[in-house]
């Protein structure tokens, strides 16, 4: 399974990742003939950017998964998708945390970015806004867009694990390309069980250095009262680069 994801990805990945997605692959102990050993890994990270991979047996609950990042712990999944998931499962699975998030936490401003997001989850708990700072994640981190002068690069590890949502989320004339906006991605619900029908791109990975340091406090204050947005809208206030044209999941209501 490992090697049959690892090609495919490898051959799709080119012109589609951000060059800090390629720069990271390379300097780490992966390849397609084994499932990476976490230990390695975390040697390869701890060296760059102080970060470790630790084994998890899934989906944890908040304030473990807060803990680890943190402490910049990384916790991946130590089970691989079945043949019959091989485009789309819901839980996180070594692939999806290895091959997806992992290069990822060789850049610098990603490694302190979801560290900051560790730290701000907990106090998201308790003011009860974790829903809007999951969005900032999900988003960013899982589905994040950066530009750069050939056209929009993927970032996220939701697309990079992902053979069909790598083509659909840089190519395919039917999502939206929004410029990101805390506030409004704060605003916005996502779908789990399907493409995403709007990505939000930064101009410049450097962009998180700053989200990674503000205090959300009065952003939450805002954005608690504020109206919600559906996932495919487009709002006269976007900074819109590319408006979709809706198909496929147009195509999908009407199935
Ligand atoms: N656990 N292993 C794992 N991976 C995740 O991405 C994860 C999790 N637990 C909770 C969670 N994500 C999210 O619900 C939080 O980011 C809000
Ligand atoms: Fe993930």
């Amino acid at each position: 399974m490992w090697k049959t994801l690892f090609e495919r990805q490898s051959r799709l990945l080119p012109g589609r990742a951000c060059d800090a997605f390629v720069e990271g692959m390379k300097d780490l102990p992966i390849g397609p003939e084994q499932i990476p050993n976490f230990e390695q890994l975390s040697e390869a990270l701890m060296k760059r950017t102080g970060w470790q991979v630790v084994a998890v047996p899934g989906l944890v609950p908040d304030d473990v998964f807060f803990e680890h990042l943190a402490h910049r712990r990384f916790p991946s999944g130590q089970f691989i998708r079945k043949p019959d998931q091989l485009d789309y499962l819901e839980e996180p699975d070594v692939f999806h945390d290895v091959f997806g998030h992992v290069p990822m936490l060789m850049n610098p401003v990603i490694a302190d970015y979801i560290q900051a997001y560790g730290q701000g989850g907990l106090r998201a708990k308790k003011l009860g806004m974790l829903e809007k700072l999951a969005r900032v994640y999900w988003y960013t981190v899982e589905f994040g867009l950066v530009r750069q002068a050939e056209g929009p690069r993927i970032y996220g590890a939701g697309i990079a694990s992902s053979a069909t949502e790598t083509v659909f989320s840089v190519e395919d004339d039917s999502p939206n390309r929004l410029r990101f906006d805390l506030e409004r991605v704060m605003r916005t619900r996502y779908r789990i069980d399907d493409f995403q029908e709007s990505y939000f791109m930064l101009d410049d990975l450097d962009e998180l250095l700053e989200l990674a340091h503000i205090d959300f406090a009065p952003v939450y204050e805002r954005v608690a009262s504020a109206s919600e947005y559906d996932p495919g809208d487009v709002l006269a206030t976007d900074s819109v680069i590319t408006r979709g044209t809706g198909r496929y999941h147009a195509a999908k209501k009407q199935a």
